[in-house]
C-alpha cells in the first residue's frame, strides 16, 4: 500500500471527509495539521489552492480537493464504498455535489458577522434538510445513504452534520427534530467510529474554541470555559 500523509487543519470538515474514508479503508496514513494562520512554505507548494485536505501519496504526488481524494482513494484501495450500479453511483455522487450548498446553511451560521446574516444562514438549513429527506426517503431503510453498506456520501455529510450538532449546542436551531430520516441518518453517522479523528468531546471543545476566537456573532453564546477547554 500507498503511504499516504494527510495534510490538515484540526477542525477542517473538509479533511474530516478524507480522514473518513482513510479510516473506513483502514489505509494507514500521517496526520499533520498545521496552523490556519501560519502555513508553511512546503505546504504552499503542494497545494494550489493553499487550502486543506492535501493528501501526499508516497512523497510524490499530491492531491487536493476532498472530493477528488476520496474519489482516488475509492479507486485505488478496498473496499469499494461507491456502488456498484452506475445509475446508483450516479445519484451518490449528484448527493454528494449538493455538500458546498448543504453546508453554506449550517457552517454559514459559524461565519456570520451579524445576527441577520445568521438568521439568513439558518433560513438555509431547512431548504437543503428538507431536500435530504426526501433523497433518503428515496434511498431505502438506512442506517446509511444506500441503506446497510456505508458510502462516500456517508464520509461526505458526517463532518457537516457533527457541526449542525455543535452549532445547535451552542444556540438552539431545532431542525434536524423535523426530518427523522435524516436525524436517524445523522445519529448513524455520529455512531460510526471512522467520523471521529478526535475524541468527540475533546473535538467539540476545540470547535467552539474556534468558533470564540473567530469573533463572529455567534460567538457570544460560546461560555468562555470553552476556551479553556481546548
Ligand atoms: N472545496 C475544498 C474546500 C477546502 C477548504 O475550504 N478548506 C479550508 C479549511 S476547512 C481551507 O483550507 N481554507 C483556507 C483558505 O481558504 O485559505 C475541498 O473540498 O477540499
Amino acid at each position: 500500500m500507498s503511504k499516504y500523509l494527510l495534510v490538515s487543519f484540526k477542525t477542517c470538515p473538509w479533511v474530516q471527509r478524507a480522514a473518513i474514508v482513510l479510516r473506513e479503508k483502514q489505509a494507514e496514513f500521517e496526520f499533520r495539521h498545521i496552523e490556519p494562520d501560519n502555513r508553511p512554505d512546503w505546504f504552499l507548494a503542494i497545494s494550489p489552492h493553499k487550502k486543506v485536505p492535501v493528501l501526499r501519496i508516497d512523497d510524490q504526488v499530491s492531491l487536493f480537493e476532498s472530493n477528488a481524494i476520496n474519489e482516488y482513494l475509492d479507486e485505488t484501495i478496498a473496499p469499494r464504498l461507491h456502488p456498484e450500479d452506475p445509475i446508483a453511483r450516479a445519484v451518490n455522487r449528484a448527493w454528494t455535489d449538493y455538500i458546498p450548498t448543504f453546508s453554506e446553511g449550517v457552517t454559514g451560521c459559524a461565519y456570520a458577522d451579524d445576527e441577520a446574516a445568521y438568521n439568513a444562514a439558518v433560513a438555509k438549513i431547512p431548504v437543503a434538510f428538507d431536500r435530504l429527506e426526501k433523497a433518503l426517503e428515496k434511498q431505502g431503510s438506512g442506517p446509511f445513504f444506500n441503506g446497510a453498506r456505508y458510502s462516500l456520501v456517508d464520509a461526505a455529510y458526517a463532518p457537516f452534520l457533527q457541526r449542525y450538532y455543535f452549532l445547535d449546542r451552542i444556540r438552539p436551531l431545532g431542525q434536524i427534530e423535523k426530518y427523522p430520516r435524516l436525524k436517524a441518518w445523522a445519529e448513524a453517522l455520529m455512531a460510526r467510529p471512522s467520523t471521529h479523528s478526535f475524541p468527540p468531546a475533546e473535538f467539540e471543545a476545540m470547535y467552539r474554541a474556534n468558533v470564540k476566537r473567530r469573533n463572529k456573532w455567534i460567538s457570544q453564546f460560546v461560555p468562555s470555559e470553552a476556551v479553556a477547554a481546548e
